[in-house]
């Protein structure tokens, strides 16, 4: 069946995971697999790229650029169009691919296939909206103007659990602003990065500008590491880990260059006295436990007032201790495995550690007894302070804690590292106002009665502090993937210079 499925794709057993003009049949590096996180067993297998190859990719992406920079907006619009026609085209099986690289259940995997093709069509749009501005001069006969060129060819890099999304977000919006683009993606989604670029290489193509989509799988030495430090790229966007991106940040900084950086979070739902509760509970469920925990805007933490702590926990412990969990092929599951070992392995420590610091195991948190990075979500009873509610477990784990008065809920939101996604439940205009105030939520996402996750394309997506500050995909992220240029055209015949200096030779 699984074979069928990458056929369809196009995609074959042993893949290459090289791609700028043409597909590099010999990568140079060594051979992956790419291992399904229901059964464990592998679902195709991928050849990194060598550093030499690195090296001929950017080459040819940067001649790629220079004839992508100078061709009209709205045409790479129109390729970019294409794209979205040919991804509606695949959303089935491209989304069924997904679930069996990520183990994320089948309308999620969907699901993001859904948010490309949303990505695309917000970009066509955006093609002819790249818009500058005129600005008063000071001068006589003289005119001000700012203008947006293409940047350069830019590095994405992508982590597993949108192993799609997140370059469409990034490469979609860079495509049609004039940038070509260098994908670096997550060595456990491989599969999924080579299928995408198989389609959108092919649009590229037929279109007459291939080397505008380019793929680089490969090792951090080889990969990573020569594309932080590349000079010929201005910009990296990179998604993953707070640790990730302390060290992306620090090396291409180094070099001045721009980074958009979209990290950890540590996202918290407040339920307030006036809350619907049953809009809450599946809020927060959706939130905790969809995607297995496994989103950067998954709700890691609950932040309940005390007249209603034993309701919620009550209602949530209920709800986790039916939830199907399984395979995410099959109909009517709602929670799939982990990614891999080291993630089960990350939550039972945290657990663990929950519990010696004085929390309580309200509901789930063992391990299935199946093959497969299968865990039952984690509801934990916790206090504030506790250390393990600080970090971010990549993993469907949430703890609750109580709240007195709102002004102490927002405290305790706030007090972590990260800054990503917030969200509060409550009827009260005036709670819900303080809550999305310069003294409220801290984050780059501040929601109410929605959980913390499913944002949609059509705003800037990021968060602040820890998180990285970076935004990405709509409202005008676009501006980041473009350099601004600030110019003033003297169409008199005298040379007046600003601020009324005088300079005459
Ligand atoms: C991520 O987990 O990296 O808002 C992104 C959401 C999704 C994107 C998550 N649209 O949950």
């Amino acid at each position: 069946m699984f074979e069928d499925l990458l056929k369809r794709l196009g995609v074959g057993p042993v893949e290459s995971g090289a791609c700028h003009v043409r597909w590099i049949e010999d990568p140079g590096g060594e051979e992956i697999a790419s291992l399904n996180p229901a059964d464990g067993r592998p679902l195709g297998r991928v050849k990194l790229a060598s550093r030499a190859v690195y090296d001929e990719v950017v080459g040819q992406a940067a001649a790629a650029f220079a004839n992508w920079r100078m061709t009209p907006g709205p045409r790479r619009g129109e390729v970019v169009r294409k794209i979205g026609e040919e991804l509606r085209k695949h959303k089935a099986d491209l989304g069924l691919l997904i679930t069996a690289e990520t183990g994320k259940i089948r309308s999620e995997g969907e699901g993001e296939v859904q948010e490309m093709i949303d990505m695309a069509d917000f970009s066509v749009g955006l093609s002819r909206q790249l818009y500058g501005l005129t600005i008063a001069s000071e001068r006589p006969r003289h005119r001000m103007m700012e203008q947006w060129h293409p940047l350069g060819p830019i590095g994405v890099i992508t982590a597993f659990n949108f192993p799609a999304a997140v370059w469409a977000w990034n490469a979609m919006v860079a495509a049609v602003c004039g940038d070509a683009i260098i994908w670096k993606p997550s060595p456990l989604a491989p599969l999924t990065a080579v299928a995408v670029q198989k389609i959108v290489a092919r649009v590229a193509e037929q279109e007459g500008f291939p080397g505008v989509f380019n793929l680089c799988l490969g090792s951090i030495e080889d990969v990573g590491e020569p594309m932080l430090n590349d000079a010929r790229l201005p910009l990296i966007s990179a998604t993953g880990s707070c640790r990730l991106g302390y060290h992306v940040a620090e090396v291409v900084g180094r070099r001045l260059g721009r980074t958009i950086l979209e990290l950890g979070g540590n996202n918290a739902v407040i339920v307030a006295p006036s809350a619907d509760l049953d809009m809450a509970v599946r809020g927060i469920a959706f939130a905790a436990v969809g995607t297995a925990g496994q989103r950067c805007t998954s709700a890691r933490r609950l932040i309940v007032h005390e007249s209603l702590y034993e309701t919620v926990v009550g209602r949530l412990a209920k709800a986790y201790a039916t939830l199907p969990i399984g395979n995410p092929w099959d109909d009517g599951v709602l929670v799939g495995p982990l990614i891999h070992e080291p993630a089960v392995e990350a939550m039972q420590s945290a657990l663990r550690r929950a519990v010696e610091q004085g929390g309580e195991v309200v509901a789930g948190g063992r391990r299935l007894d199946r093959p497969g990075c299968f865990v039952e979500p984690a509801l934990v009873r916790a206090k504030p302070g506790m250390a393990v509610v600080a970090e971010e477990t990549f993993a469907p784990i949430l703890y609750a804690i109580p709240y007195r008065e709102i002004g102490e809920a927002i405290a305790i939101q706030n007090e972590v590292e990260q800054g990503l996604t917030s969200a509060i439940f409550t009827r009260d205009l005036m709670e819900a106002e303080r809550f999305l105030s310069p003294e409220g939520s801290d984050c780059g996402i501040a929601n109410v009665n929605i959980g913390t996750s499913g944002a949609e394309i059509g705003g800037a997506f990021g968060g602040e502090k820890a998180t990285g500050g970076g935004r990405e995909a709509g409202s005008d992220s676009w501006k980041a993937y473009m350099r601004r240029q600030t110019c003033t055209i003297n169409y008199g015949t005298d040379l007046p210079l600003a601020q009324g200096v005088r300079f005459d030779v």
